[in-house]
């Protein structure tokens, strides 16, 4: 962290998710990346919209945006067929050496994607705090058997400050308003352990803030019932 109380650029990822449960990843997103995330991301509001207004299905959504895909070895297809041409630079930031490069020290050399989701604000969207949670208690809500690790990546894909709703992660071990606002640059990514606590507070700009979240763990998780839990694409 800097004198202002801004996070730096670090490079021991692992350790830092180990103590503190999250870490900054400048810059992991290329120009061309971002513009097709970008691209992703209308196409999946306008999908989703049927025709109606793309921010008014947006809030009522309640900010997560997530298209139904196929589940295990076809999802890769799935998601080409549904994006086009613009799905080829995200799918090979999501499947490819650069992330598990990254992953490989977080949750080892065979890491499974099992969600993915862009988290849109819309301009001036009172609605779209995301109040103190940890990622991980969706699980418990979906009868899964054994607590597989995992790591979510949360991309900026807008620069991020307090006005547009930035994420606040809290570092293990502190108390809830010692939290730091995690100010990033379009391209950045927070590597968001899965037990710890984050919120999010309304974007009250006047432009979209908008983010990716792809979730890796270290096997598939399933529920009781032997389903995966989402999705299940080894890398
Ligand atoms: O993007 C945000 O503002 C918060 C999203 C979040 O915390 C989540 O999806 O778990």
């Amino acid at each position: 962290m800097d004198s202002d109380g801004n996070f730096c650029e670090e490079e021991d990822y692992a350790s830092s998710v180990a103590e503190r449960g999250f870490a900054i990843v400048s810059s992991f997103a290329s120009a061309q990346e971002l513009d097709a995330m970008r691209s992703e991301c209308a196409m999946a509001c306008e999908s989703l919209a049927k025709g109606m207004d793309a921010e008014d299905a947006v809030r009522r959504l309640g900010c997560v945006v997530q298209i139904p895909a196929q589940h295990g070895a076809g999802y890769k297809g799935s998601r080409e067929r549904l994006y086009g041409a613009c799905s080829a630079p995200v799918s090979s930031m999501i499947f490819g050496e650069k992330v598990k490069e990254l992953l490989a020290s977080l949750i080892g050399e065979y890491p499974v994607l099992f969600n993915e989701q862009y988290i849109l604000k819309p301009p001036q969207c009172a609605d779209s705090t995301f109040p103190w949670h940890r990622d991980d208690a969706s699980m418990a809500e979906q009868d899964c058997e054994f607590q597989v690790p995992y790591v979510s990546l949360w991309i900026a894909l807008d620069d991020m400050s307090r006005e547009n709703g930035c994420l606040y992660a809290l570092p293990y071990g502190k108390e809830r308003g010692e939290e730091k606002p995690l100010r990033l640059n379009a391209g950045d990514v927070v590597i968001l352990a899965c037990d710890v606590w984050h919120r999010s507070e309304p974007n009250s700009s006047d432009f979209w803030r908008r983010a990716y979240m792809v979730q890796y763990s270290q096997e598939a998780i399933m529920t009781r019932s032997g389903a995966p839990v989402a999705l299940a694409v080894g890398l």
